[in-house]
């Protein structure tokens, strides 16, 4: 058995995570979540706890399971961390620190490495013009690394952070070069899931507008429709992190992988929709701020690191995604017709 932490389990990344360990079996799940979990979730785990990552005593207590590996997905998203930049720092960097710190106890104390896996995202990109972005296109790791969000900021800050603790942490006390966390990053785009919405994100609008479309409602998207940036369905996501997690360490190359599945702009995504709910009510009402954070964000990944050192391949393309995954699941959800 494999003992996992996750945290931000009652997020939507955290329900699907969940529902993957405990497909594929072999897994004990401790979770926790600064909100109680709802039961289904909870019913997936075998340890279920409430706290606030960024409180240390409630992390400290977390030493006490033997993790073999973290995913931690606790974080306020781009729009959440805007409205409330101090607590997104809180949480998103000295919460990150905090576990870094108990993950490397834990390894101590058991004289083992512990895998710590970490969603970074497209965030971390910071084009400074649309003619900019328009004329890159596909960015690879190393490229635009100049966030204007906090969250942007705060993850590309972390990501270093993870690379630190796993190949310098305390170069000059008594157990230097004792490896004791072995982190790796994906850097996700937006995820899409059929089952639930997203909040605090800014790139929101997409599933957003096939949400409100299976629903019956009208949408007005906050980006223009030209707006590109990649997105990727719920499966994948997961799939991209169980994958790197598996992943033979002499295989990667880096800590922080780009994945990417498909970048449509957003007008494309409204055209699918409307293929599949020909009565959806889509309109667009730029939100300029918002815009402004998605416009600095990149039109697509280059993902070749992560298809070269560990297999990435999503399973979903942007059609298969509406045609065997959205339209299908979401039908169920809101107990419609496509
Ligand atoms: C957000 O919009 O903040 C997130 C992300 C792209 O990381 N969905």
């Amino acid at each position: 058995m494999t003992t996992v932490l996750v945290t931000g389990a009652g997020g939507e990344i955290g329900h699907s995570l969940l529902e993957a360990f405990r497909h594929r079996g072999g897994y004990t799940v401790v979770a926790m979540d600064v909100r109680p979990l709802d039961g289904h979730v909870a019913a997936m785990a075998d340890v279920v706890l409430q706290g606030d990552i960024s409180d240390e005593t409630f992390v400290r207590a977390l030493e006490q399971y033997d993790i073999d590996e973290v995913y931690h997905l606790a974080a306020l998203l781009s729009t959440s961390a805007e409205k409330n930049p101090e607590l997104a720092h809180k949480v998103n960097v000295n919460g990150t620190m905090q576990l870094l710190m108990a993950a490397r106890r834990i390894a101590l104390r058991r004289d083992t490495v512990v895998k710590f896996l970490f969603p970074s995202t497209i965030a971390v990109y910071g084009i400074p013009t649309l003619a900019q972005k328009q004329s890159a296109g596909t960015v690879h790791e190393d490229q635009f690394l100049t966030p204007t969000t906090m969250y942007g900021v705060n993850k590309v800050y972390c990501e270093q952070l993870g690379g630190y603790m796993s190949d310098h942490f305390g170069q000059l006390t008594e157990d230097a070069g004792r490896k004791t966390i072995d982190f790796r990053a994906v850097r996700f785009p937006g995820l899409i899931s059929a089952t639930t919405v997203p909040s605090g994100g800014t790139s929101d609008y997409a599933p957003e507008m096939i949400h409100a479309a299976a629903k019956g409602v009208p949408y007005a998207c906050f980006v223009r429709p030209d707006t590109q940036i990649p997105f990727m369905t719920m499966p994948d996501g997961v799939q991209a992190l169980l994958q790197l997690a598996a992943a033979p360490a002499e295989a990667l190359t880096r800590r922080v992988y780009n994945v990417g599945a498909f970048a449509p702009t957003a007008e494309e995504i409204a055209v699918r929709v409307r293929q599949s709910f020909p009565t959806a009510e889509i309109t667009y009402a730029p939100h300029p701020k918002r815009q402004g954070i998605v416009d600095t964000w990149c039109a697509n990944v280059d993902d070749s690191a992560a298809r070269t050192d560990w297999g990435w391949s999503p399973a979903y393309s942007f059609e298969r995604a509406f045609a065997e995954y959205l339209i299908p699941t979401i039908g169920k959800v809101y107990g419609g017709s496509e």
